[in-house]
């Protein structure tokens, strides 16, 4: 059955729509495996065969999606993608990015920055992900994927309000930033299996509470390749595509988050689309807690 992208849950009227979907098309910012451009085509090709219901057989269909297509690649792109993300932010809508690589969360989370300063909110990222990012400048550039948490720094957020999840491949100028910055909270997957995924949790939103806006920044690398091999810089040692699952949605109900990506999937790289297939079974879980949130805001 193919009823087009997302079926029920797209709305065309942007005023009735809960969520604000919006694609980024752009892997330039990659270091190593490409194709991460043609993850939001592959993802909205494929949610055409998903029923709107959960894992669990629960109906999200009240859930309205309004697709705004793709940010379209231009002179000065990562600046368009500011501006138009600012101006999507400000919608008030919950609003999902789909990548592209890593790099586009520089722009993303600049105009979330400003966001957050017009409405007297703290800006913070919680970046789950097998790296840092956090390279000043790599191959060369400073707006490779290898740079979005320095950028992110640069552009204003505050080191202690950044939280590190899955962290398990490192450049060793980003050993070297760590070892000057211990305000940043690091887990890496070792800390992730000591600790247990529920501690870790429980630790994160102890750090945020309402005086916070969370940018959530999922590289689905943060998953073993064996769960998510369609990716550009896949790490081994990383965590099962279920704790990444419960990391994700317990932040979703109990952390302030206020806008979320979905990068570096690269369906050039992947097999059976398994790695697509990840990424947008979980938004449809994501999409559950946004309903429940919606209800919640109407008591
Ligand atoms: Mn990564």
């Amino acid at each position: 059955m193919n009823e087009g992208p997302f079926r029920r849950l797209l709305v065309d009227d942007i005023n009735k729509a809960d969520v604000i979907l919006t694609g980024i098309p752009y892997d330039e910012g990659a270091s190593c495996g490409s194709g991460a451009h043609l993850a939001p085509k592959t993802m909205r090709a494929l949610s055409a065969y998903l029923p709107p219901l959960t894992k669990d057989g629960n109906d999200i269909s009240s859930l309205k999606i309004f697709d705004s297509g793709d940010i379209k690649k231009c002179k000065d792109y990562f600046k368009t993608i500011e501006k138009e993300a600012l101006n999507r932010f400000k919608s008030d809508k919950f609003n999902i990015f789909l990548g592209g690589d890593h790099s586009v969360t520089i722009p993303l989370q600049k105009a979330f920055f400003d966001y957050c300063k017009q409405n007297n909110k703290i800006p913070a990222i919680i970046h789950l992900d097998a790296h840092p990012d956090i390279c000043d400048v790599y191959d060369g550039s400073k707006v490779s994927h290898a740079c979005t948490n320095r950028r992110s720094i640069d552009n204003g957020y505050n080191p202690i309000d950044i939280t590190l999840i899955g962290i398990r491949g490192y450049e060793k100028q980003e050993v070297e930033y760590f070892n000057l910055h211990s305000e940043i909270d690091v887990y890496s997957t070792t800390k992730v299996h000591q600790m247990g995924v529920e501690s870790i949790i429980n630790e994160v939103v102890k750090k945020y509470d309402d005086r916070y806006a969370i940018y959530l920044s999922y590289d689905i690398d943060i998953n073993d390749p064996a769960y998510a091999p369609g990716t550009g810089t896949p790490e081994a040692f990383g965590l099962t595509s279920f704790e990444v699952l419960t990391i994700v949605t317990e932040l979703f109900k109990k952390a302030p988050i206020k806008a979320f990506d979905i990068v570096e999937i690269s369906p050039l790289l992947d097999i059976n689309n398994i790695t697509s297939w990840l990424a947008l079974k979980t938004l449809y879980e994501v999409f559950e807690i946004l309903i429940a949130k919606k209800n919640e805001s109407k008591e």
